[in-house]
């Protein structure tokens, strides 16, 4: 997002709500996102107003760009060694607040962070909710040594648990394979309706050459929705 173009108004009540947990002398961890780049520029706006001393950690090196280019010191997230907060975008959260992420190709690093973190809170507009996660592709990203080996050992992890018929696509960026910022590669998993997130969490994380997947389970402490009107709602 240009600084100059005016942010989608539910993802500002949300950024906005989410930076007013901010105080003074804490350790953050910022997501990765266009939700989360919203909230980068609404923390950047209270640190100048405000003068406010933090420490930040980045989820992704597009976000480190944009918070070091708003005047935000990024350390590494060993440098700071513990995070209080961290605020971050999702692409699906149910009422249990387990979310999917990885839309961004970002949720190795996003995952690392909020799990360094006290609290993990998550900020979205209203499309993000759901009765049940599974519509959104759920992102797996994979190492490319025995990339093809490993997308056959997540078939047949998805077999095993009798899930019906699932496209497990690579992600791509024109033609190219999509490479994360830790140099893998991504596979989409087109579950449609996922029954029982912790069952696969599980046996996808039992795969070797799984890195990581986007399914975040207990790890948000608080949803903030943001609506269109801009007020919001807490999960
Ligand atoms: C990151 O960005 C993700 O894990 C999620 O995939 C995505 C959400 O992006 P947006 O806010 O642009 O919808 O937080």
């Amino acid at each position: 997002m240009s600084q100059t173009t005016q942010p989608d108004p539910a993802k500002l009540a949300a950024s906005k709500a989410a930076v007013a947990l901010v105080e003074d002398g804490m350790r953050l961890g910022l997501g990765t996102g266009s939700t989360a780049n919203v909230m980068v520029q609404e923390l950047a706006r209270r640190i100048q107003a405000e003068g406010l001393k933090l420490r930040c950690a980045a989820t992704s090196q597009a976000t480190a760009d944009l918070a070091e280019s708003l005047g935000i010191k990024i350390e590494t997230l060993d440098e700071i060694g513990w995070l209080d907060l961290t605020i971050d975008g999702a692409d699906e959260i149910d009422p249990d607040l387990h979310l999917i992420k990885g839309g961004g190709g970002a949720h190795l690093r996003e995952k690392i962070v909020a799990a360094a973190s006290d609290r993990m809170v998550v900020i979205a507009d209203p499309n993000k909710v759901v009765d049940q996660l599974g519509a959104f592709p759920l992102p797996v990203e994979v190492l490319q040594f025995g990339f093809e080996t490993t997308r056959k050992l997540i078939r047949r992890a998805l077999d095993r648990l009798d899930l019906g018929q699932i496209d497990v696509l690579q992600r791509l960026k024109g033609s190219d394979p999509w490479v994360t910022d830790e140099g893998n590669w991504i596979l989409d998993l087109h579950m449609g309706i996922i029954p029982d997130p912790v069952a696969l969490a599980r046996a996808l994380s039992a795969i070797p050459g799984v890195v990581e997947h986007g399914l975040f389970l207990g790890m948000c402490s608080k949803a903030i929705i943001g609506k269109p009107d801009g007020t919001v709602v807490e999960l």
